[in-house]
């Protein structure tokens, strides 16, 4: 399906023509790339039929876009944007606080057309002098150029596994093999990749390295041995795929899922014992004595199996030793999804069809959790707007049967700490979701006064994406998480797990501070599409990697649970 790719080209086009200072086209573009990344069909299919044009804000000249990619594998007008743009200009924008048009300007009156231009200029104090730039402005792109350093090269988790999955799911369809996982980062959950990292048991390594070197998505290959071939996917992403032994699958899926510390920890506790252990076995002396699988390999050095997403060697060996490891929450125990938006504000579902969308994947309820007046791009729901949509809801609940519709909002956290609806309104919901999305650079000590303020708020249930972080793109806003943590254990206000894949936040270590300062743990998927409501099994990653059991995780208990521990 080249649907992401068309979207891909069509975000890039926008960013080329905003940097151009084209006005309009640039809007056009990027709503037809939202729209043709959100279908479910093949774009290539829709076009078949000719009805590329009947699809909602595709107009004339986008389906003559589509076709011409279709036809040839690109675009021509991409083409002659990416040669009259210097392309260093895609980097600048991404810069957390600098928008096209600032890109535009600074390469036009500046001469700055690559990252390294621009941190340059910052570090040199010349950004500071410009039109609409101060000292602080050049702090944040400091600032920002470091998070995209550190970011350098990685990709969301929510874009690596769906690729893992569908080289696994390539790769089984094609030729007969025996074992085949997901190792590496991506099997840890980890929220930002490097790469992938596959392996397999195959009678036939030959033909298995031909097929995966030849898959859809392929853009190079790095080498293609006979145990380990690498290729390049789209965007640089490296996708490793190495081929073992059934007899050391334990062993290897063990060493190739990592965290490298853990590894060597591991290395360490088993040298002690008087073994040597690698990617082929555990080994006494030349006699192997474990590697088929990794639940044998840590019961041979007195462990017992140790989940990947815990490998990061952060105690979990040594609870694993003991044999005090927790006995980690997992997806088929999600009963439900706390904070999902409908087209009351900005989602795209209605209440009713997300509902029965869920309903289908076995939960019991869903929370509505629509956004309130103030996040005006939004579609905000006013008071009355909302008890409005509690009332349907209620009517819904009485045609559905086996399933609750939780009347939820997420409202505003407002600059000084008060909730953006009356408490009058809150106390008629069955959750309320508290956020902030505006003004993030309050200095801490603000910061946390304001969230203190809503916690303390007694309609308030769950905090969501409590640190404000966006994955390579915003830091987490300055905010002292402790005192946080402990007044939403105290209030018995739930902290969320918010499952998008650039929040992710909490993150594991947040996740397991969070519980370890008696707070509970709420799940939302945040969904605005219906497809996003699959983001939960990345949420529960993050759970996992926060060490968290059933029992500190809303979603997992019954509907007349949650309310009653919120109440
Ligand atoms: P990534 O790709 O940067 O997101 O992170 P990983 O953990 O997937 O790292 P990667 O792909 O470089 O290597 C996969 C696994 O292989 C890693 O988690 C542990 C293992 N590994 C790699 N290099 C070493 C090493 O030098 N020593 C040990 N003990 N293990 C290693
Ligand atoms: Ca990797
Ligand atoms: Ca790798």
């Amino acid at each position: 399906m080249k649907n992401q790719e068309i979207a891909r080209i069509f975000y890039q086009i926008a960013d080329f023509l905003d940097i151009q200072g084209v006005a309009f086209r640039p809007n056009a573009y990027r709503r037809g790339a939202r729209i043709i990344e959100e279908l479910q069909e093949d774009v290539a299919k829709i076009k078949q039929r000719g009805e590329l044009t009947g699809i909602q804000g595709i107009g004339k000249n986008l389906a003559n876009k589509i076709g011409e990619y279709l036809k040839t594998g690109e675009i021509g007008l991409h083409n002659r944007l990416k040669r009259e743009v210097p392309p260093g200009l895609l980097d600048i924008i991404s810069v957390p606080g600098l928008g096209p048009k600032t890109a535009g300007y600074l390469y036009k009156e500046k001469g700055i057309s690559s990252l390294e231009e621009l941190e340059k200029a910052a570090k040199e104090r010349r950004l500071r002098q410009m039109k609409g730039f101060g000292q602080k402005t050049e702090e944040n792109v400091l600032k920002g150029i470091e998070m995209l350093k550190r970011m350098k090269g990685r990709i969301l988790l929510g874009e690596a596994l769906p690729i893992a999955q569908e080289i696994i799911e390539e790769i089984e369809s094609k030729c007969k093999v025996e074992r085949i996982c997901v190792a590496g980062s991506v099997r840890r959950m980890k929220e930002a990749i490097g790469d992938i990292d596959i392996l397999v048991v195959s009678e036939d390594p030959g033909k298995t390295m031909d097929v995966f070197s030849s898959i859809s998505g392929v853009q190079d290959v790095i080498v293609k041995g006979r145990t380990k071939t690498s290729v390049y996917l789209k965007d640089g992403l490296q996708a490793d795929l190495r081929v073992v032994d059934l007899d050391s699958y334990g062993a290897a899926l063990q060493y190739f899922t990592g965290s490298k510390d853990h590894n060597i920890h591991l290395r360490k506790i088993a040298q002690k014992m008087g073994y040597k252990v690698n990617e082929y076995g555990l080994f006494e002396g030349e006699r192997k004595i474990a590697g088929e699988t990794e639940k044998e390999l840590y019961e041979t050095l007195e462990m017992t199996y140790i989940e990947p997403e815990l490998r990061e060697d952060n105690g979990e060996i040594e609870a694993s030793q003991k044999g005090k490891l927790p006995n980690l929450v997992r997806l088929e125990d999600i009963k439900g999804d706390l904070h999902v938006h409908t087209n009351w504000s900005d989602g795209t579902e209605s209440i009713e069809d997300l509902a029965k969308i869920a309903q289908g994947m076995g939960y019991e309820y869903i929370a509505v959790a629509d956004h309130s007046k103030s996040l005006k791009v939004a579609g905000g729901l006013d008071e009355d707007e909302l008890m409005l949509q509690v009332k349907e809801i209620r009517k819904i609940n009485k045609r559905i049967k086996g399933f609750k519709i939780l009347a939820g909002i997420e409202v505003d956290i407002l600059g000084n700490g008060e909730l953006d609806l009356d408490d009058s309104a809150l106390k008629e919901m069955d959750v309320v979701v508290g956020a902030i999305h505006s003004k993030f650079s309050m200095s801490e000590k603000e910061m946390t006064e304001r969230v203190l303020e809503a916690i303390r708020n007694e309609n308030l249930d769950i905090l969501a994406h409590p640190t404000g972080r966006l994955i390579g793109r915003r830091n987490p806003y300055e905010a002292d998480i402790d005192k946080i943590m402990r007044e939403s254990a105290d209030t018995k206000t739930a902290l969320e797990i918010n499952c998008f894949p650039d929040r992710l936040d909490l993150n594991g270590p947040n996740a397991k501070r969070a519980k370890q300062m008696g707070a509970k743990i709420s799940l939302g998927t945040d969904t605005h599409a219906a497809s996003n409501l699959y983001f939960m099994k990345f949420g529960v990653g993050m759970a996992r990697r926060g060490w968290l059991e059933s029992k500190d995780v809303l979603n997992t208990w019954s509907a007349k649970e949650i309310l009653d521990y919120l109440k």
